[in-house]
């Protein structure tokens, strides 16, 4: 069977899609169970799959597999298609740049997509000072730049990220990333010169508030690295794999002006939270920071890949010509997606569409969690919710339970996720053009998978 044999004729994806959870058969169906039998025999097993039934069209809120399945998606592909998937203006844009062009490499003859998308974040992103920007393909690769690019400005070497942080896979980002398994384990060494200081987790942090926690930060990274070794400190302003923590109010204010004042780039990891997700475009917005740097990737192209980094003019023309670039970064047909979508989430305004999503998902969550001392915490911000499972004796985290209520939630096809330091956090996703009534029935079942674990 390849892939041609399962499409159907004419292309189905899209919002087109009847708007409906169907189960035709079981979660994973025989012809996904297949598929699964030829990628266990073909891709590296260190290639995990979350739920393995296999896609084949996806729009609006679901995601139909290759039995015939339709699935509620609560996870836009980790955050990425918060338009949705095979949103028209999309699929319009990039069909036009793929009759034009598919690529000629930026840094070698250059496009004008490229300019209009840098110019679009250098005014979508906050501040409103000179800035400039570059553009990578994952949230990974426009880390890695956005460290290089605040070392050779600030002549220093030294990096801070922080507890139950997620930066990426690669050498250098691996080690900005807090969690062992399964992103570290047996791939080190790790690159030389970062250091990890403690985070603001209210849940967790007995009554720390936002000033208290940056205090604290800022001391250890004072007695342990120094501010005249540190180029860097990178944070997200809500940890997406780590938790959906969102630090106490404050917290990030102060740390920026620490920054500000010892002459260290601080760098908004907005990887996750970027592009109308958190309810506003960018989650520094919701308390006011300025970035130096900010890194983007994930919701800016539709589900195409481009990642960026835009900040202070001054910093980000820092290196040499030539210093910075790659062969795909700022691809033809992802400048393209890109523009169709930072278009969307502002003349759509998706921003204002996310908080009603966080709405309807902490008032439903909020509800179980009062008649359910298992749901320790409900958290997060617009359509970037997540509860956090416990053991209402101790209060320990339940991993275990949350594996279970997760997979019980797989098999009646709701498409959830994971996440936090301790593996108890599931965590809500849904791209933003799903409509209130499967968003409803995807907690409904939420609520009796959980009730039955
Ligand atoms: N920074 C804040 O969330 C990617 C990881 C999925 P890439 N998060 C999803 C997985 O298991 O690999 C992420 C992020 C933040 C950076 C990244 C890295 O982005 O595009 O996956 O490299």
């Amino acid at each position: 069977m390849t892939l041609i044999d399962v499409l159907p004729l004419t292309p189905v994806g899209g919002p087109s899609l009847p708007q409906e959870r169907r189960l035709v058969s079981a979660i994973p169906g025989p012809k996904s169970q297949e598929l699964s039998r030829r990628k266990n025999a073909s891709v590296s097993a260190g290639v995990g799959v979350t739920l393995p039934a296999y896609i084949v069209a996806a729009g609006g809120g679901v995601l139909i597999d290759v039995d015939g399945n339709s699935l509620i998606d609560l996870g836009s592909g980790i955050a990425v298609t918060g338009i949705g998937n095979s949103a028209p203006e999309v699929v319009a844009a990039v069909a036009a740049q793929l009759a034009q062009f598919t690529h000629t490499c930026f840094t070698v003859t250059p496009y004008d997509s490229y300019i209009e998308v840098a110019e679009t974040l250098n005014r979508l992103t906050p501040g409103d000072h000179a800035k400039r920007s570059a553009l990578f393909n994952s949230g990974a690769e426009a880390v890695e730049n956005a460290v290089k690019i605040a070392r050779h400005y600030t002549g220093k070497q030294a990096v801070v990220a922080f507890d139950h942080a997620y930066h990426g896979r690669t050498t250098l980002t691996m080690g900005l990333t807090a969690k062992n398994q399964p992103y570290k384990n047996g791939f080190g060494p790790f690159a030389a010169e970062i250091y990890r200081a403690p985070m603001s987790y209210p849940y967790r942090d007995a009554g720390l508030d936002g000033a208290a926690a940056a205090g604290r930060a800022i001391s250890q990274i004072e007695k342990q690295i120094g501010a005249d070794n540190l180029a860097a400190l990178i944070i997200e302003p809500i940890q997406g794999e780590g938790g959906f923590i969102v630090p106490a109010p404050g917290f990030l204010p102060a740390l920026v002006a620490w920054c500000r004042a010892n002459e260290v780039v601080f760098i908004a990891d907005e990887v996750q939270t970027g592009f109308a997700r958190t309810g506003d475009m960018f989650a520094s917005n919701h308390e006011g920071i300025v970035p130096d740097l900010m890194v983007m990737a994930k919701g800016i192209a539709g589900g195409l890949p481009l990642s960026a980094v835009t900040g202070r003019a001054e910093i980000m023309d820092a290196p040499q010509v030539g210093g910075i670039g790659g062969t795909y970064g700022g691809n033809p047909l992802a400048c393209a997606a890109a523009l169709a979508t930072m278009r969307s989430y502002e003349t759509e305004d998706l921003a204002l569409r996310a908080r009603e999503i966080g709405a309807i998902l902490t008032g439903r969550l909020n509800a179980i969690r009062a008649v359910d001392k298992r749901v320790g915490d409900v958290r997060g911000r617009g359509a970037m919710i997540a509860v956090e499972l416990i053991d209402p004796g101790t209060g320990d985290p339940d991993a275990a339970l949350t594996g279970r209520v997760v997979a019980a939630a797989h098999a009646q096809g709701v498409v959830l996720l994971t996440c936090g330091t301790y593996g108890n956090v599931i965590r809500f996703l849904p791209p933003l053009s799903i409509p209130d009534d499967l968003l409803i029935e995807g907690l409904q079942v939420l609520g009796s998978v959980l009730a039955a674990a």
